[in-house]
């Protein structure tokens, strides 16, 4: 016998949360519950705007017929259907199916977003390796440049990831690379994305010998079936967004090709509710249990969902607070 439940919910965010140049007051996801033989799991789908290319509505669509398809019976074909759907889906069966662990990785590196005296104080007081993420790309680039090497400097353990998400051209790329002292090039983990061209990444990393990781490269790469993940070589790290790159399995097939192709896989945030981030902490831990994962998203909310991400004191609102649009 099986049945499964699904809900839409609504959380409000933090009233600063940009993304692209849009606002986003408010997240609007899904969460899947499916039980066989008395055992329930659960998943997240939630696309999110501008960076997939599903909408919630599409999702929503699919998630549902894919949900009737297996309460009769059928089997789930998760290489047909949108990553969102794919993953939040996939990770229900997981849960059910009891692969995954309790435990989770929730030693994410924390994110900033450009004011540099609220890090450095976040960053005093991390337990264990002092790992951090900023958001560069949004000003001039020698600007970004002086705050790397402030950062850098303050503190002295400190190894930094930088995003960038496309906005430079090479000439910016540069321009920013230059200005990085050359003895803290290697404490630059990686940035991800420095140019909107990849290949203008590549020559950027070559130049500068400032390593470089792709994320939206990598999804864009999937879109195309024949993609075999050797296409994507010359670069340190893979960030791997489950809820933009599909199932839990085709998520852990990238991890274990990464690792065998020399690059770093590091599970990352889709900006999922306080559930969905505390699963993908959990598979960090399964699969990465020595990486820092890119997790550091739940303060972007005001609110969390059944179940709390460790440290956080956001409120908790149970799924049956939310809207249960259809059940079976
Ligand atoms: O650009 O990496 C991004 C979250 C949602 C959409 C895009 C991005 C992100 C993050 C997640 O930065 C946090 C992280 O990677 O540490
Ligand atoms: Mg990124």
């Amino acid at each position: 016998m099986r049945s499964a439940k699904l809900y839409r919910y609504r959380l409000p965010m933090d009233s600063g949360v940009i993304l692209r140049d849009e606002k986003l007051s408010e997240r609007v996801g899904f969460i899947v519950e499916m039980t066989e033989n008395g055992k329930t799991g659960r998943g997240e789908v939630a696309p999110l705007i501008k960076f997939n290319e599903e909408s919630t509505e599409q999702a929503g669509v699919q998630v549902q017929q894919q949900l009737a398809l297996w309460c009769n019976g059928g089997e789930i074909d998760y290489n047909s259907l949108y990553p969102s759907v794919a993953f939040g889906l996939s990770a229900a069966e997981f849960e059910r199916s009891g692969d995954f662990p309790a435990e989770g990785n929730y030693f994410a590196a924390p994110l900033g977003y450009g004011d540099p005296d609220a890090l450095i104080e976040r960053l005093q007081t991390l337990p264990g390796k002092k790992v951090a993420k900023i958001k560069v790309g949004l000003y001039e680039p020698i600007r970004d440049g002086l705050l790397v090497n402030l950062l850098l400097e303050s503190i002295p353990e400190l190894s930094l990831r930088l995003d960038v998400n496309r906005v430079w051209n090479l000439e910016q790329a540069m321009a920013f690379g230059r200005k990085i002292q050359p003895s803290y090039r290697q404490r630059i983990a990686y940035v991800e994305e420095p140019c909107a061209e990849p290949s203008d990444s590549i020559v950027f990393a070559i130049e500068t010998g400032i390593a470089v990781a792709w994320d939206e490269t990598l999804q864009q790469s999937l879109d195309n079936p024949d993609f075999r993940l050797e296409e994507l070589t010359g670069v340190k790290a893979l960030i791997i967004k489950p809820t933009m790159i599909g199932s839990v399995e085709r998520c852990r097939y990238l991890v274990e090709k990464a690792k065998s192709l020399g690059m770093q896989p590091v599970i990352s945030s889709g900006i999922e509710s306080s559930l969905g981030l505390c699963q993908l902490a959990r598979l960090a831990k399964l699969w990465l249990p020595d990486e820092v994962p890119g997790l550091d998203t739940i303060g972007l909310y005001q609110q969390q969902l059944e179940v709390s991400w460790p440290g956080c004191d956001l409120p908790v609102v149970g799924l049956e607070t939310q809207e249960l649009i259809w059940s079976a």
